[in-house]
């Protein structure tokens, strides 16, 4: 095996003097350098399906919500999570090595992780629709050849339908089966799924759906075949951006990333006043909701409001149940989320919040603490997880009145029509769709709810990000050191003040965030906070 892996990897020189790190979202830059990074990323599947017993591994070709010349690579373990922590510094150490050290960094991670080489590895994979995708997988591709790896090419998916894919390859034939290994079975579950939610309501008005001109376009193209219009008791959806042949439109002027930091609709939405709009990211893992209020303006539904909006659902569906008192639902955000979304949830809906770091990873294991976990970013990434115990009442509980049996079968649905693996666009706007047809609520009830407090964000260029350590969730700066005292200083003098600053794992800056009682107020302490960190 030795001489193939140097032969393959000859074949994917390592651009020189770069150093690559795998961040919250794998390995991500200019697709052009890209190529040595994906070979080795492979050789690391290779290596975690073998750790794992022959386990399938997931890898992921995408650069979400980033310009077209960018892409990316991420792997997915077993169950459909998040690489494990620990293997992100593997990945790293093997991304780095000279090109005459590659063989050598394989056997001493293989050695030091006690890995079999004669048991199989397995992976599937899949892209999005970025120009630079199919080079990138023949670099896979040579890996996986090179170790004698089994693998599916699932060609086209948005990155939640590769985690599900990667589950229900895992659990195929089990008890804990999670689902048909196609993209048609996804297809399937989810359409099932929402009409057994639905239960016949439909949505008021129709939803406009902007697709980020990535490939959430052709896969809700093909989602919508299988979910009745809204005369059917479903919803109506008009697709738009949804090209994917211009390489050069992806993720520009329009998708979740665009919405959420312009603050606007993308130029192309026609929809009209108070009619629902969603955006997802390139790779249809974040869904931002939005509309026009003829009153105030645009209006943004983000990643808070949806968690806030299902945290109550299924909330008031477990009580109606009658097994509020036997499970325990949270909700976990992180420092971005507005705190008038995390004072909502603790006061008024009554439910306990966690905060965790950004990133994915970070949140989906803080919600895997409860038995209905409800986790999103404000930037619209995340969905509901539930427990073990959560599945087994849902489908044991006895109901005692027809009002029970109603909401434990809306349980039951809604286990199947969330992706429980990661966020996924697809899935959470039909989650988010049931809701607003249970509650008959347009977006300007849901946007009643609650008023978020103004908020700015701000990202500052340093000369070195690194040197911003933090604690507490990031909302605590700990070095470089007085720095959090005079942070605390500024914004005691902001009524609902509150404020933090913390390295970029994507970019080379620093975040800074802010609120506090009025627009100015806020804006004012971001700039100050900003000026106090450059
Ligand atoms: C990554 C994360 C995203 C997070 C963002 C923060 C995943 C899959 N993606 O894109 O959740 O919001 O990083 O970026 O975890 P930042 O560190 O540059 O602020
Ligand atoms: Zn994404």
């Amino acid at each position: 095996m030795d001489s193939k892996i140097l032969a393959a990897s000859s074949k994917h020189p390592k651009p020189v003097d770069h150093l690559f790190q795998y961040g919250t979202a794998g390995f991500r830059m200019k697709a052009t350098l890209l190529d040595s990074v994906v070979f080795r990323v492979g050789l690391v599947a290779a290596l975690r399906s073998r750790k794992l017993g022959g386990q399938t591994i997931g890898v992921m070709i995408t650069a979400s919500h980033n310009p077209p010349e960018d892409n990316g690579v991420k792997l997915v373990d077993p169950m459909g999570e998040m690489l494990e922590n620990s293997w992100e510094a593997y990945s790293t150490e093997l991304a780095n090595a000279k090109d005459e050290d590659v063989v050598k960094v394989y056997r001493s991670l293989e050695e030091k992780l006690k890995i079999n080489p004669d048991t199989a590895s397995r992976v599937i994979y899949a892209r999005d629709t970025r120009p630079s995708g199919p080079k990138l997988v023949q670099a896979l591709l040579d890996a996986l050849n090179a170790t004698g790896t089994e693998y599916t090419d699932y060609k086209l998916l948005t990155t939640p339908q590769l985690h599900y894919l990667t589950r229900c390859t895992n659990t195929e034939g089990t008890p804990q089966s999670y689902g048909e290994v196609s993209e048609k079975g996804y297809y399937e579950k989810l359409g099932k799924a929402f009409k057994r939610a639905m239960k016949g309501r439909k949505t008021v008005g129709s939803l406009t759906v902007d697709c980020a001109n990535g490939v959430g376009g052709p896969k809700l193209a093909e989602l919508v075949k299988y979910i009745p219009a809204g005369s059917d008791g479903g919803v109506d959806i008009k697709i738009i951006n949804d090209d994917v042949l211009k390489a050069e439109v992806l993720n520009h002027e329009c998708g979740a990333d665009y919405v959420k930091t312009k603050q606007r609709a993308p130029p192309t939405s026609k929809a009209g006043n108070n009619e629902r709009c969603c955006s997802y990211d390139g790779d249809a893992d974040r869904i931002i909701y939005y509309f026009n209020d003829p009153e105030h303006g645009f209006r943004l539904l983000d990643g808070d409001r949806i968690a806030t909006l299902a945290a109550s659902f299924i909330g008031d569906l477990a009580r109606e149940a009658g097994l509020a008192s036997e499970l325990k639902i949270g909700v976990v955000q992180t420092a971005y989320a507005n705190g008038a979304s995390t004072k909502y949830v603790e006061k008024t809906l009554g439910l306990p919040v966690v905060c965790t770091p950004t990133g994915v990873k970070w949140l989906h294991h803080a919600a895997t603490k409860f038995d209905v976990g409800v986790y999103f970013e404000a930037n619209g990434h995340g969905t509901v997880v539930f427990s073990q115990q959560a599945l087994k009442a849902f489908s044991t509980k006895e109901p005692e009145s027809p009002a029970q049996a109603s909401a434990l079968e809306t349980l039951r649905a809604l286990t199947d029509l969330i992706n429980q693996t990661v966020g996924d666009a697809l899935s959470d706007m039909l989650l988010v769709e049931t809701i607003l047809a249970h509650k008959s609520w347009t977006p300007k009830e849901w946007d009643l709810t609650y008023t978020d407090l103004p908020n700015r964000l701000v990202r500052v260029e340093v000369a070195n990000r690194n040197i911003f350590k933090t604690t507490n969730a990031e909302r605590t700066l700990v070095e470089p050191q007085g720095t959090q005292d005079r942070i605390d200083q500024l914004v005691s003098k902001f009524k609902d003040g509150r404020s933090f600053a913390r390295a970029s794992g994507t970019e080379d800056a620093v975040r800074v965030y802010a609120e506090a009682a009025t627009r100015s107020e806020a804006d004012d302490l971001a700039s100050k906070i900003a000026a106090l960190v450059k």
